[in-house]
């Protein structure tokens, strides 16, 4: 919420060129840029850094996007040790079908977990680059950002007293469910949503991956996913209705539907193991426009949230964390306002992009158990069309891995 004049400060106010507002991958990454750059900025963080760098969430980073962190002298841990991918399989049909992305595009999937990446991003950015950041702060309130002089309040963890902290700009990187969105002026904001209808179970398994790769099974029973995290914890999905119950779903029953439906001539057991994470995500997607107000902009989730379907939403945000990071480093150090005025635009071309892209291969993974034998058939003719037109397997790569040259 924007408050005209921020509250009285219970300490010394501080002023800072920027506040970043969520030390997710997109802030931290805005953090880590404005520090390499000498640009002094305080993080404001809801959880502990304890919690942040364990929440699980994504694992798939695209090549350009871990390209963009090595340049920016982020991804010396992630080089070392994330796996590359090269392909991934679908199964359908009772058959196997492994999809050669690497040999079609030369570009991988880095699989690094988000909690690895947040980790080495908090570590640089407090340990290494000296930048301030607040864990547990609650209640944070954005002031005056349509000023040239805005301001962000928030109720310090240890003390319970309200801090101000006086900046130039905002950056709003506080996720889906953050505050900072809420300072958009309710006139001019549109929200662009859109319900698959669907939902999936997300699972973290205590075991070794089941193949050496990503797994996709579209099967009538409802799709189901393989994502290999690291040597001993791999991620499935189960399709299930929106808002199922996970205590419905019991070991037992997971492991044979993951069989079933991941299932095709040939192929080795799953290798089970006791499930350490099991929640339901309703999928859907949405994109706020403005991203941008006055002197506030806003990043990753907090702008644009895209279901799980193709593993792009942490791309996405590093991808807005880039072109913000740099932007206001341009106009802190030189008065070059060029980044900033074209953010929204540069960030909003990638995020149709890969919207667009979840929606189609949501058809793909869903329409084969819609109950429709219409939507069963094309979902199938796409799928085969992947494996016998090689034009539409360059397409399918291209998207896939986020390579298309422009936006
Ligand atoms: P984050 O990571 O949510 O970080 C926001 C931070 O802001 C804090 N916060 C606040 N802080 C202060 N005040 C407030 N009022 C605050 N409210 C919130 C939060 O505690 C948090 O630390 O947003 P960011 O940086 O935009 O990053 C977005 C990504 O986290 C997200 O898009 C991905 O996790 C999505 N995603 C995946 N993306 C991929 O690119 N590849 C994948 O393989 C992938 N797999 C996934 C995923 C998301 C999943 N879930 C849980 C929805 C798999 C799953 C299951």
């Amino acid at each position: 919420m924007t408050h005209a004049s921020p509250p009285a400060d219970s300490g010394a106010p501080r002023r800072f060129p920027v506040v970043v507002v969520g030390a997710g991958p997109a802030g931290l990454t805005v953090g880590n840029i404005l520090r390499a750059a000498s640009v002094d900025c305080l993080v404001l963080e809801a959880e502990t850094r304890e919690f942040i760098e364990q929440r699980p969430r994504a694992g798939v980073i695209e090549e350009w996007a871990v390209r963009g962190l090595e340049k920016r002298g982020l991804a010396r841990n992630l080089l070392d040790r994330a796996e590359l991918h090269s392909a991934c399989e679908f199964r359908f049909g009772g058959e196997r079908y492994r999809f050669p992305y690497g040999e079609l595009t030369s570009s991988h999937h880095f699989v690094y977990p988000q909690p690895l990446l947040v980790t080495d991003l908090v570590r640089e950015y407090a340990d290494v680059r000296g930048g301030e950041i607040r864990f547990g702060v609650r209640d944070v309130e954005l002031h005056d950002v349509d000023s040239d002089r805005p301001s962000v309040s928030y109720t310090c963890f240890e003390t319970g007293e309200r801090r101000v902290v006086h900046c130039d700009f905002v950056a709003g990187c506080d996720g889906a469910r953050g505050a900072t969105r809420a300072s958009l002026p309710v006139e001019r904001v549109r929200i662009a949503r859109h319900d698959y209808g669907v939902g999936w179970l997300a699972l973290l398994a205590e075991a070794p991956p089941s193949a050496d790769c990503v797994l996709f099974g579209c099967h009538p029973r409802g799709f189901a996913g393989q994502m290999p995290r690291s040597r001993d914890v791999t991620r499935y999905y189960l399709q299930c209705p929106p808002g199922d119950d996970p205590d419905d779903w019991p070991e037992e029953r997971v492991w044979s539907e993951l069989r079933q439906r991941l299932g095709a001539t040939g192929v080795p057991p799953l290798t089970e193991g006791r499930l350490i994470e099991k929640r339901v995500l309703d999928m859907h997607d949405y994109v706020v426009e403005p991203m941008v107000h006055g002197r506030l902009h806003l990043a990753g989730d907090a702008a644009h949230l895209v279901a799980p379907i193709a593993a792009k939403g942490m791309n996405l945000a590093l991808h807005d964390a880039f072109l913000l990071g740099d932007a206001l480093v341009a106009r802190l150090t030189t008065d070059d306002d060029s980044g900033l005025a074209g953010y929204e635009q540069a960030c909003l071309r990638r995020v149709w992009d890969y919207q667009e892209f979840s929606q189609w291969l949501s058809e793909v993974f869903h329409g084969t158990a819609a109950g429709d034998p219409f939507r069963a058939g094309t979902a199938l003719a796409r799928l085969r069309r992947l494996f016998t037109s090689p034009a539409a397997a360059a397409a399918f790569a291209e998207q896939y891995l986020g390579t298309a040259a422009r936006h």
